[in-house]
């Protein structure tokens, strides 16, 4: 089939209004959240409904053209722009919220729902998403199942795998997989939906989601507090998990990080006295308020006059802002190199403090901010200098999360960004038993092609 016939039957698929293949109108599905990584699409095409989805698979099946599936494109590591010629696929409109079903604590919403509007219906029903993240306003469901999103609140409620509970998603050759609305208990053989979570649309396009919801927190603190090093902050962070039951978030952030979000997003320290190293804690519960308990734990550390404690919404939110507009304010300063990584958590101190010297060694004008989830072991370290085809300081601190034993992704995925980390990361035969599965479903390689996996 030539292009030509291909938009002919794209335009038939979802109408000419939701085929776009005028430059201007697809230049913003065209480049990720970074800048780090663009491409050009043949079209971007904005089906409303899953029948069009399959309709537009078959026919980019049978025209031998790629598939990029695209939600918010807020995905960190290039997987959800083109890389040149293929079809985007956007999954925008497909934005349905169901009933929140009050018992059960359940919600079908369409892929391309925003995190933040389901978090709203599910709220306004006695209930919570729970995974969390600072792109919530655009972030789709679609897209963070795709990803397997982790976020602020995976060390009560695990990452977004953890919540599908049934899914419906179009193969490449377009036809439908469904199981909605899902069941807590489905011991029916392969876990489906637990295969695409984290598939970053090789093998299928979401189309709806069935979440499970958590209940809505009552009682919510926040405090941050401030470290001479990352050693003091992460035996914090420790003594906090152990000693607040009901600890929901525990993050890091360095000075650096704080001028940069000072400087970016107009924010105001926390408190007078500037250190090294943060910890941010949320506590939440349904039943107790958990701020007295917080305030005791915090007033164990060694440096108790830098701490900040807030119960109150707006309260809470100024502390957040010092953590989560750190990837704003990064992006404000120039192009990142992105490295989500894990590390056990007997390494995370060693991680936070080396990973400057690590980047140096190879590009010594390099800035490197780190922050991350330190409750999950996860940092992220963000380097800005290297131009953005440059992989030598992704290079050096991957090798040094190996050699700590860690994950060169955590939360973000692979992407195009980590493709040829993966077989060093999981080994052969892992990487090949992936690869065995993306031929079962995508023989052709149509979808998402060049991310996980060589094109
Ligand atoms: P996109 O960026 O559009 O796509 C991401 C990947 O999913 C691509 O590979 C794409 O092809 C695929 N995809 C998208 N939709 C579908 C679909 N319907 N079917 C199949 N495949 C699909 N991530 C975290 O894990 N934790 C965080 O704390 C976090 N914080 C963030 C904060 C900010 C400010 C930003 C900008 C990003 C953050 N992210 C975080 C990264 C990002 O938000 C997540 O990866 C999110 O899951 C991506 O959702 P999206 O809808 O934007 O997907
Ligand atoms: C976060 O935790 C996100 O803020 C983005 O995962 C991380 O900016 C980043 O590198
Ligand atoms: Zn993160």
């Amino acid at each position: 089939m030539t292009h030509d016939a291909l938009l002919d039957h794209l335009r038939d698929a979802v109408g000419e209004r939701h085929c776009l293949t005028d430059a201007a109108l697809r230049a913003s599905h065209e480049t990720d959240w970074t800048r780090r990584f663009s491409g050009s699409a043949l079209a971007v095409v904005r089906p409303g409904s899953t029948d069009e989805v399959a309709a537009v698979l078959r026919a980019c099946s049978e025209a031998g053209v790629g598939v990029v599936p695209q939600g918010g494109n807020t995905g960190l590591v290039g997987g959800s722009v083109p890389r040149g010629g293929e079809v985007v696929i956007s999954l925008l409109r497909l934005t349905e919220l169901g009933d929140v079903d009050r018992e059960a604590g359940e919600v079908t919403v369409g892929a391309g729902a925003t995190l933040a509007s389901v978090q709203a219906a599910a709220r306004a029903a006695g209930w919570d998403v729970g995974v969390d993240l600072g792109g919530r306003d655009s972030a789709t469901i679609g897209g963070m199942v795709a990803t397997n999103a982790g976020g602020v609140n995976v060390l009560r409620h695990g990452p977004m795998r953890r919540q599908v509970l049934g899914f419906e998603a179009v193969l490449a050759d377009g036809r439908v997989l469904r199981r909605l609305p899902g069941m807590p208990k489905d011991n029916t053989g392969f876990d489906l939906g637990g295969l695409l979570a984290g598939s970053e649309g090789t093998l299928g396009v979401i189309t709806q989601v069935r979440l499970r919801l958590v209940p809505r927190l009552v009682h919510r603190a926040v405090a941050v507090a401030g470290f001479p090093d990352a050693a003091a902050a992460v035996a914090a962070a420790s003594q906090l998990r152990r000693e607040v039951g009901s600890v929901l978030a525990l993050e890091l952030f360095t000075d650096d990080g704080l001028a940069l979000v000072m400087r970016h997003a107009a924010v105001g320290a926390p408190f007078a006295r500037r250190l090294p190293v943060y910890v941010l804690v949320e506590a939440g519960s349904d039943e107790a308020d958990p701020t007295d308990s917080l305030v005791n734990a915090l007033a164990s550390f060694e440096v108790s006059d830098a701490a900040a404690v807030a119960t109150d919404a707006a309260g809470r939110h100024r502390l957040w802002q010092l953590r989560e507009r750190h990837t704003e304010a990064v992006n404000a300063e120039g192009v990142p190199h992105k490295l989500d990584v894990s590390v056990p958590l007997s390494r995370y101190a060693e991680m936070i403090e080396q990973a400057p010297s690590v980047v140096r060694g190879v590009d010594p004008g390099a800035r490197t901010i780190c922050y991350g989830h330190v409750g999950d072991g996860n940092v992220h370290v963000n380097v800005l200098g290297p131009l953005p085809g440059d992989e030598s300081v992704d290079d050096a601190v991957l090798g040094f999360v190996l050699e700590l034993g860690g994950s060169i992704s955590a939360e973000h995925g692979i992407g195009v960004a980590k493709v040829d980390w993966l077989v060093r990361d999981r080994g052969e035969t892992a990487v090949a038993a992936m690869r065995a599965i993306k031929d079962a479903w995508d023989p052709a390689n149509v979808l998402n092609p060049g991310v996980l996996f060589e094109p």
